[in-house]
């Protein structure tokens, strides 16, 4: 899900004014459309049948179990699936669906989503050429990265009590330090289990580098989980994280997100201004790391 910013959704995705890669044009006006299936050639099915499988291969030991014990409800990858039945087993399951976007969209819209319990899906996706890397989140980052944990009822829970938080963030001009939750859980989180780290951040989860690197490098900083000094934290979209912060579960983060974020955001704003912003990949004085063995 790294990217750039499309001129819809602001901040998070960073910098650059390209044009958005998708079809606009063909969004209602909460951005989301339908799944345009008819646009896939073989290609693009071929395209997502070896992601699929290239990922599938190595989430022993590097994904959470609640993700693998999942990712198959995404349904075979012959095809590029077909939101609509996957949203039939997702509703079942959490009451979630997915609806298609044209890609990143403002986050406003975004969090809406989120809190109506429909998470938006690109429904393009990257070119042969483009394998190893696309720059914005395309329907293999959002499918096979983020759907299979919205079977999980106490993670579905987060994303919409995220996605309502957000509205109100809106309000207090909060975005940027709520887009920094996101992406340091939702995105790029891991999870400490009696195995050891585990991902369950999609951005990890579909990429075929940092899955591994994420769990098992000692390059980057692994930081329990701690919203303010989270909110503190900088990150950088266009390469491996520095950083990554370390839940112990999934009910931790869903009770993380449940007090109003209001006294959140002034003490964090109070502390940024008294101590400053923390870089990707700094450590604080006195900071237990978590270690990969
Ligand atoms: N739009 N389609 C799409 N997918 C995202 O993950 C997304 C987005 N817009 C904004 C956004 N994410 C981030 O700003 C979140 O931190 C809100
Ligand atoms: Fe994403």
């Amino acid at each position: 899900m790294k990217g750039v910013n499309v001129g819809v959704a602001p901040v998070t995705y960073g910098t650059g004014d390209r044009a958005p890669r998708g079809e606009y044009g063909r969004a209602r006006s909460d951005y989301t459309c339908a799944q345009d299936f008819a646009q896939y050639t073989e290609a693009d099915h071929a395209t997502y049948r070896r992601l699929y499988e290239r990922q599938l291969q190595q989430l022993p030991g590097l994904a959470c179990d609640e993700f693998i014990s999942a990712v198959h409800k995404l349904g075979a990858p012959e095809q590029i699936p077909r939101f609509d039945d996957i949203s039939e087993r997702l509703m079942k399951a959490t009451g979630w669906q997915i609806v298609g976007v044209p890609g990143l969209i403002p986050e406003e819209a975004f969090f809406s989503l989120l809190a109506e319990q429909r998470f938006p899906v690109t429904d393009w996706i990257r070119k042969p050429e483009e394998f190893d890397y696309v720059v914005e989140p395309d329907i293999f980052h959002d499918l096979f990265g983020h759907v299979p944990l919205l079977f999980n009822p106490v993670f579905a829970d987060y994303m919409q009590a995220y996605g309502a938080g957000g509205m109100k963030a809106s309000r207090l001009d909060a975005c940027e330090l709520l887009a920094r939750l996101y992406w340091y859980t939702v995105e790029f989180g891991l999870i400490h289990t009696p195995q050891g780290l585990r991902a369950y951040g999609a951005g990890i989860l579909s990429s075929a580098g940092e899955l591994r690197y994420s769990v098992t490098s000692p390059e980057p900083k692994r930081v329990g989980f701690d919203l303010q000094r989270l909110m503190r934290s900088r990150y950088r979209i266009d390469t491996f994280q520095a950083s990554y912060f370390v839940i112990d579960s999934f009910q931790q983060l869903f009770d993380a997100t449940a007090p109003d974020f209001t006294a959140v955001y002034r003490e964090v704003r109070e502390s940024i201004l008294a101590e400053g912003e923390i870089d990707a990949g700094q450590v604080l004085p006195g900071e237990r790391l978590y270690s990969t063995v």
